[in-house]
């Protein structure tokens, strides 16, 4: 029995069942992954005891030699692993990384230009219910309604019209690659800073296997736990130099840590640093360059697979990890289509598609990634019978036999890949 088991039955029970669900399920919400072993043992270690307001080096408390060799470790390999000038290790999340960039940049009601949540953006880009549409003025930009594409020439329109002090590349739902080198253009053209928020291909970057943002942007924002394989949480990556305002006494690197600590939060989550550092260990191994093309191989794959059985793909394709579904031919809503794919096995999230004619918490789409499949072992024969799989169910909402049928498939799949074997907490019954 372990520990946790003994002492607090309900919670390791409930673990456990999560552990299972893991296991026995389809897990393709684009922005999820599977985590190593050796993650999950960084992020369980007593490091989480400490306290270390500051940076390396320069701490508010005492002890913390080894918490400095940690983050030390954790910047470094990032640096090592990206290219990068400078990196924060400390945000919480994705949300407060972006955050402490858009504080590091400009002012509360300064333009910021970001993609439309509703054509694939992210709340932190300016949704009117987030902090960032409260503070900032956000400028949108979105996809052409015929190609579902990011049209640059209308980006440079609306840049040039408006004058954003800040221009921000990123998204949660775009099948495609991102044009840097022209955002980066636009961005000089007007004086603004260019922002990456790279959080859902960030694996991708590191693998070789995307468009380069570290040769264009001025600040990177990431979460570690997508495509990236590592745990929960966040990185900000920067220049030095403070390319629009040489004149100001700080840098643009000491004005990300400013604003991460002492503006925006306390003490770091040492543990889960520790945790970053060695997912970042993890991703500079030759190895993970075969990992993020597969995840494209296997994305394209199933893209192919669902289209060939008659669902409807937002920009009819994919170059990334991750396909939009517009439900809307088959009858059902996002929600409906993700609820029927939870109940085989299949687990995926309902989302916005560009000109959606559905509401938010009700929208037309379905989002579907390959990242924690590939994790596991799955290749593109096995994305195509996925395929085939979710269509058939979308398709069959209430003919028992195929849904069944479906669910046996996910059964001798996911057998087939097992997941954190013989791990168990051996909870009393
Ligand atoms: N919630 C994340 C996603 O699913 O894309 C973004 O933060």
């Amino acid at each position: 029995m372990s520990h946790l088991s003994e002492f607090d039955p309900e919670i390791s029970n409930a673990i456990e069942n999560e552990i299972n669900r893991q296991r026995n399920g389809l897990e393709m919400i684009a922005s999820e992954n599977l985590v190593s072993r050796a993650v999950l043992e960084a992020l369980g270690s007593p490091l989480t005891n400490k306290y270390s307001e500051g940076y390396p080096g320069k701490r508010y408390y005492s002890g913390n030699e080894f918490i400095d060799n940690v983050e030390n470790l954790a910047i470094n390999r990032a640096k090592e692993l990206f290219g990068a000038e400078h990196a924060n290790m400390q945000p919480h999340a994705g949300s407060q990384a972006n955050m402490a960039a858009y504080f590091a940049m400009a002012e509360p009601g300064d333009k910021i230009m970001a993609m439309n949540l509703a054509h694939g953006g992210h709340l932190t880009h300016g949704s009117p219910v987030n902090f960032s549409g409260k503070l900032f003025n956000i400028v949108p930009y979105g996809v052409q309604q015929d190609t579902h594409l990011i049209d640059m020439n209308e980006v440079r329109d609306i840049a040039l019209r408006e004058k954003p002090v800040v221009i921000l590349a990123g998204h949660t739902a775009y099948p495609r690659t991102l044009d840097f080198e022209k955002f980066r253009q636009i961005a000089d053209e007007v004086g603004a800073y260019l922002m990456v928020d790279m959080a859902h291909f960030a694996g991708l970057v590191a693998g070789k296997a995307h468009p380069d943002p570290f040769l264009w942007a001025d600040v990177i924002t990431t979460t570690t736990h997508k495509t990236l394989r590592g745990p929960r949480g966040a990185v900000i990556f920067s220049k030095i130099e403070d390319r629009i305002h040489p004149e100001d006494k700080k840098n643009l690197a000491k004005k990300i840590d400013f604003a991460i600590f002492p503006f925006m939060q306390g003490g770091p989550l040492d543990h889960v640093i520790a945790a970053k550092a060695v997912a970042f260990k993890e991703a500079l191994h030759p190895s993970f360059e075969q990992y993020a093309e597969q995840i494209i191989v296997n994305a394209q794959a199933l893209a192919e697979s669902l289209m060939n059985n008659g669902v409807d793909l937002v920009s009819r394709g994919t170059d990334n990890h991750l396909v939009l579904a517009d439900l809307t031919k088959t009858g059902l809503a996002g929600k409906q289509g993700e609820t029927l794919l939870d109940s085989v096995g299949i687990y995926t999230n309902k989302n916005m598609v560009p000109f959606d004619q559905r509401k938010p918490m009700d929208p037309s789409g379905l989002r579907i990634g390959t990242p924690a499949l590939t994790t596991r072992g799955f290749t593109e024969d096995e994305l195509k019978q996925v395929g085939e799989m979710i269509a058939h169910t979308l398709h069959n909402p209430n003919q028992n036999d195929i849904l069944e049928g479906v669910r046996k498939k996910v059964e001798a799949m996911t057998q087939a890949h097992p997941l954190y074997d013989g791990w168990s907490y051996e909870t009393p019954e």
